[in-house]
């Protein structure tokens, strides 16, 4: 039998002349910060203090001991990040250039000092850039010239900390005979029979070679076994009516423990484990009225898909532990999302993100790591990038999450919009990776998942790449240039991108920025803004609602609060008004979830963890049943959005109401909802024609307002609520805030982050009409200070 030695403890990293102690996985940054050598990126301005660390070559070492109980010993790496030289008592064992690979090397009776020494990453990338020639990528530093977590050199989110180190774990395997290489299961469901086709390969040693060997596999009480000679065995699994892998919210995530095993008489050499699902996938894209679809199809259930991108929850991944994998992606799944799209400038993520995928019913987008550049085709990156994408493929097809590949991120766009075709004159730029080499991999190892080019892409180049009517779109105008309601001028086909920015919690900024007086302004929310122009954007987003405040104090908290607003409110305007116009548009995956430190971004969940508000509109955003008023040429349109399996009978009631609360009219209406339908109803005319007035639709418990005017028009009365914290039985440190409103009391948002740092609320922005009473629930918090509450909250006030 096969034995592992995992090879986590004795590492040391030299440093100067001293060697420190290293983890493993782990990387230079994490060892030298234990080492109270630098001080925490995170923090101020630190990253650029810490620069230096990315330019320096740095050594590993451990020592390793010889088997003698096997045939074979191999040296296992499942991921070195990234040019490295690997040596065994000052012999070269080989040279790796891919973070994305695992590398194995054979050690057999062999013993003495390992070592790992990696050139800094730049080196090696400016070193292939000088053989392949200069290409156009967006941001300054040379990401596509090695296979590296491109975002690693900085994004418009993310700081540059060029790591370096032995980020996946490493071990010594002990083999005798032969060992599984691979296992490769394909798995499909026609009508009610399962099938698993698993295709083995095996590496024997010398004394195997030729060998008969049985191969046996086994899964939901079926299975088989083979016997052969050679290096390869196919093995066919059927399973008779399989209970069936749904998305959330669509169905239950039966998985299924498969197992392989390699054995040489009664001696089991190896063995291999996997949890499969059963379930088809199709993506939809013919051709109609509107142009090109884009619709994911599970089980032959057409989806609108309700999405968030996923970028590396730390920029040192290897932290990433899987407890945090499971915390991050289950915030995810509370919000009501149900596809989350791994972007192509970050990493195939560990296994356990898509364990936990798997269980919680999130479908994966799983992109090809290229983004936002253009990406040379010679050796040595083009065999790096066939291997990583076959060793990645075959990795992550059990899991029955999967649902997509996708060549790329943004650089089918950027070649023919952005100025890189002129400039790359001829040159290659990644066009055969996304459009050959990538589709054949797919069709090749995992011939039941789709794949995609980009994202975006039209589905050919007889349309612009972002073309709106064809395939995936990136909406970043609206972003970039437009007030937020714009987004409602069109109805892609499938939003794979789009989002707005805002800053994280206050007890995030008062952590990654001590001691500053924080203004929107101040030298660390600037340090910690990447994006181009990305406070003039935040502004500018705010003073088109808003009389737009500066300063520090209230004037910064006020400023927190609108840019958290008027994220929460553009996301919100897209979602409402594309999921409005399913099946025509067919899913949105909001830019970003998470984020990889504090930063002010587009993400829903800070790099502390914590909720902004617009986490909490997404959960809204995202429920089976959506409620909403949208603006038409000629009038406002009552929107209703059923993604559940059930018709929806929904008797409305729209209330046009004054300023300080009169309801001028009341308008029941009943709407018949299909299953999995949307309908979009005109509203009669007495509920038009708004003069100081708003309107108000109520169903069902859900609530939606419509505001003919931008809010620094509007004649609001000052908002006059009262506050008070009721303890609630049985929970310690939970306490419900209860706002008794006396006026309407617009965006009604509290901070819990305010009384206490780890405090959580159940609840984003509210709206209550005067009379009502909203509740939230407060963990983390004891309270019973209903001023201190009250000094949490923050609402609309008139301009
Ligand atoms: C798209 C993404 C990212 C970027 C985001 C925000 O381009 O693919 O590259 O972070 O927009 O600008």
């Amino acid at each position: 039998m096969k034995d592992v030695t995992q090879l986590s403890d004795g590492w040391g990293l030299r440093h100067e002349d001293t060697v420190l102690p290293a983890r493993v996985p782990g990387c230079v940054h994490t060892d030298l910060l234990a080492a109270g050598i630098i001080s925490d990126p995170f923090i101020g301005a630190n990253e650029h203090d810490i620069a230096w660390v990315g330019d320096q070559a740095w050594a590993y070492t451990a020592r390793l001991t010889a088997d003698t109980a096997h045939e074979r010993t191999d040296l296992v790496f499942d991921g070195l990040d990234t040019a490295a030289e690997i040596t065994l008592d000052g012999k070269v064992l080989g040279r790796t250039r891919n973070m994305h690979r695992t590398h194995r090397f054979d050690v057999t009776g062999r013993a003495g000092e390992l070592q790992v020494r990696f050139t800094p990453a730049r080196e090696e990338a400016e070193a292939v850039r000088k053989t392949v020639g200069d290409r156009p990528n967006v941001y300054p530093e040379p990401s596509q010239y090695i296979r590296k977590m491109a975002c690693s050199f900085g994004w418009d989110w993310g700081p540059t900390v060029v790591t370096a180190g032995i980020w996946r774990p490493a071990r010594l395997e002990h083999w005798s005979t032969a060992r599984i290489a691979q296992a490769r299961p394909v798995v499909t469901v026609t009508g009610a029979q399962g099938r698993v086709e698993i295709h083995l390969t095996v590496e024997r040693t010398g004394g195997g070679a030729g060998r008969l060997l049985t191969a046996r596999a086994s899964v939901a009480g079926t299975d088989t076994e083979v016997t052969f000679a050679d290096g390869h065995a196919l093995l066919v699994l059927d399973v008779p009516e399989p209970e069936l892998w749904w998305p959330r919210g669509y169905g239950k995530q039966p998985l299924y423990d498969l197992t392989v095993a390699l054995a040489d008489g009664d001696d089991t050499l190896d063995t291999w484990r996997r949890r499969i699902g059963f379930r088809t996938i199709e993506l939809d894209r013919t051709p109609d009225a509107y142009g090109t679809g884009f619709t994911l199809v599970v089980n032959g259930v057409r989806l609108f898909a309700r999405g968030v991108n996923w970028i590396p929850d730390d920029v040192l991944p290897s932290r990433v532990t899987p407890e945090r994998y499971r915390h991050r992606l289950t915030q995810a799944a509370d919000a009501n999302v149900d596809l989350v799209r791994v972007w192509g400038g970050g990493i195939y993520e560990d296994d356990t993100f898509y364990d936990v995928c798997d269980e919680l019913g999130l479908m994966v987008w799983q992109d090809f790591l290229f983004a936002c550049s253009a990406y040379p085709e010679e050796q040595p990156l083009r065999g790096e990038v066939e291997a990583e994408a076959r060793e990645n493929v075959v990795r992550l097809m059990p899991h029955p999450s999967l649902v997509l590949w996708n060549g790329n991120n943004e650089n089918l766009w950027g070649f023919r919009d952005w100025g890189w075709e002129p400039e790359l004159a001829g040159d290659s730029w990644g066009g055969g990776y996304y459009l050959e080499l990538l589709p054949r991999v797919v069709a090749e190892l995992d011939p039941t998942r789709p794949y995609t080019a980009g994202s975006p892409w039209s589905g050919s180049w007889d349309h612009h790449p972002n073309d709106p009517a064809h395939g995936t779109h990136h909406s970043w105008e609206v972003w970039n240039r437009r007030d937020y309601a714009e987004y409602r001028d069109s109805v892609p086909r499938f939003v794979a991108e789009f989002g707005w920015q805002a800053p994280p919690a206050l007890a995030t900024l008062q952590r990654a920025l001590p001691g500053e007086d924080l203004a929107p302004d101040s030298p660390g929310m600037l340090h910690h803004q990447k994006a181009e122009d990305g406070n003039g954007k935040l502004d500018r987003g705010v003073a088109r609602h808003f009389a737009l405040p500066r300063g520090t104090g209230a004037g910064f908290d006020r400023w927190h609060y609108l840019t958290q607003l008027v994220q929460a409110r553009a996301v919100a305007a897209g979602i409402e008004h594309w999921r409005s116009h399913w099946p025509r548009c067919a899913g949105t995956v909001v830019w970003q979830l998470n984020d990889c430190w504090p930063v002010s971004s587009w993400a829903a969940v800070d790099g502390d963890g914590r909720l902004k508000p617009l986490y909490h509109e997404l959960r809204r955003l995202y429920a089976d049943r959506l409620l909403t008023l949208q603006p038409t040429a000629d009038g406002v349109a009552l929107c209703l959005v059923n993604q559940a399996a059930v018709p929806w009978r929904a008797e409305v009631t729209v209330r046009r109401t004054a300023a300080e609360g009169t309801v001028t009219a009341r308008v029941p209406l009943t709407v018949e909802v299909g299953a999995r339908d949307a309908v979009r109803t005109p509203l009669p005319a007495d509920l038009l024609g708004l003069d100081g007035e708003f309107l108000v639709a109520d169903v069902d418990g859900l609530r939606a307002v419509y505001f003919p005017v931008p809010d620094r028009e509007f004649p609001y009365a000052r908002p006059d609520f009262d506050v008070r914290v009721e303890s609630v039985p049985g929970a310690a440190d939970t306490v419900d805030v209860v706002v008794s409103a006396h006026t309407l009391v617009r965006d009604l948002l509290l901070q819990p982050d305010r009384l206490a740092p780890d405090a959580v609320s159940d609840t984003g922005l509210v709206t209550l009409l005067p009379g009502e009473e909203g509740r939230i629930r407060v963990g983390g918090w004891a309270g019973p200070d209903a001023e201190q509450a009250r000094a949490a909250i923050f609402c609309v006030e008139p301009s």
